[in-house]
């Protein structure tokens, strides 16, 4: 297992479409071991394959909180099937547009069919953070982030400033 580098906006890699995973062998296994120890060092509650530069649709989740009860979760090819017409207001943030947060309006509850690492065909009902956030992870699987769901203005706003910093790292390289 390792720890990888974040991908930060403005990488345009955050905006590819991942391309669904077909075989599941050992180095699948890996990846995934990869993102969850990466996504447990960030730290965060979620990560998409893409945030460490793989366009490929996994996304690893854990909302429990409990450092001494870890419960990660492996969500492979996955696909919301039902959406609440209920919706929920969260602050999000994002581990690839580090410290800035804003409140995102979303489906409350949804239903998800996805498969697991041995590639076995499963559906989970979410509500609360996990609908939260299982949604902005499937996001990034297709290139969506979301400032997207911000105004233009504040989308704008946020892209020029990661890009001046972009920069700014670039020149003390
Ligand atoms: O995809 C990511 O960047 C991981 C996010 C997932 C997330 C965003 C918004 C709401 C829920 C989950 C990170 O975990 S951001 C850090 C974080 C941690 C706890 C609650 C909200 C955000
Ligand atoms: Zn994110």
């Amino acid at each position: 297992m390792s720890i990888k580098p974040i991908v930060l906006l403005p990488d345009s890699v955050l905006r590819e479409k991942s391309a669904p995973i077909e075989r599941f062998d050992d180095d699948l296994t890996r990846l995934a071991a990869d993102m969850t120890e990466t996504m447990y060092d960030a730290p965060g509650i979620g990560l998409a394959a893409i945030q460490i530069g793989i366009p490929r649709q996994m996304l690893v989740v854990d909302v429990s909180k409990d450092e001494d009860n870890k419960t990660p979760q492996v969500f492979i090819n996955p696909e919301i099937v039902k959406n609440s017409d209920e919706m929920n207001v969260y602050e999000e943030g994002c581990l690839s547009i580090p410290e800035y947060y804003a409140e995102v309006e979303r489906p409350a509850a949804i239903t998800v069919n996805y498969l697991d690492l041995s590639g076995k065909a499963q559906t989970i009902e979410a509500d609360g953070l996990m609908a939260t956030c299982l949604q902005h992870e499937i996001d990034h699987l297709n290139g969506v982030l979301f400032i997207d769901y911000l105004s233009k203005l504040k989308r704008q706003m946020v892209i020029k400033k990661f890009t001046k910093l972009a920069k700014q790292n670039a020149a003390v390289l």
